[in-house]
């Protein structure tokens, strides 16, 4: 069975849950799925085990709901626990290769890339797709680099699973992205710091469609 249709990469949301009540944090996961987004990305940083785990059982309640794959971000064995679709793996996290062999076939994984050498790695240790960027400075509470629309365009090129763009992207910002061969965005902020997620998950779509973002160009 094929474990990722790059189709459900389209609007792919990292979520945050900083500064919001569970409920809070439920309700905007809920109404982004409403809205339109393809796929999910559980992001804890400051959690204990215990809590990431309880908080992605959660989320994926909800996901399920909306037959919408959910990953885990750094951590494979709270992706286990809470059964979810998979993990998304940076570059200091546990290498592809080795979660493969844990998750086995059937688990998502994703991988962070920044050059083409590391999307090839990332392919070849068996990823199922690729986040590249940041494409833009963020607000997200994260250590990365910029990583330029150029190599965005390379990495798409050199690597024959699903590639999105991450890092700072908005609606009002993805004229960058304009024809180039990637399968999504992801988005933190402009999700869930937005007014109405269901709205701006709804107005990501629409922006993608108008600039021809829609992926499946390539291989
Ligand atoms: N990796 C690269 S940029 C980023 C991550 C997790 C954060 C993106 O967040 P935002 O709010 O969409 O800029
Ligand atoms: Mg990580």
């Amino acid at each position: 069975m094929k474990r990722l249709n790059k189709d459900r990469l389209r609007l792919y949301l990292v979520t945050d849950s900083t500064g919001m009540t569970e409920d809070e944090f439920l309700g905007r996961i809920e109404a982004a799925l409403k809205g339109g987004v393809t796929f999910l990305q559980i992001r804890e940083k400051e959690r204990t085990t215990r809590e990431y785990i309880h908080l992605a059982k959660k989320v994926h309640e909800i996901s399920l709901h909306y037959d919408v794959p959910l990953v885990v971000d750094d951590r494979v064995d709270v992706a286990l626990a809470a059964d979810a679709e998979g993990v998304h793996l940076g570059q200091s996290d546990m290498p592809v290769d080795l979660a493969r062999i844990i998750l086995g076939k059937k688990k998502i994984i994703g991988a962070t890339a920044k050059t083409v050498e590391q999307a090839k790695e990332a392919r070849e240790m068996g990823a199922d797709y690729l986040g590249v960027g940041a494409i833009y400075p963020t607000t997200t509470k994260v250590k990365t680099v910029l990583t330029s629309v150029d190599t965005l365009n390379d990495i798409c090129h050199a690597v024959d699973i699903g590639v999105n763009a991450i890092g700072g992207l908005n609606s009002g910002n993805l004229d960058i992205l304009r024809g180039l061969p990637i399968d999504g965005i992801c988005v933190v902020s402009a999700i869930m710091k937005s007014e109405d997620p269901c709205q701006a998950a709804a107005g990501l779509i629409k922006k993608m469609d108008e600039l021809g973002i829609s992926g499946g160009q390539r291989l």
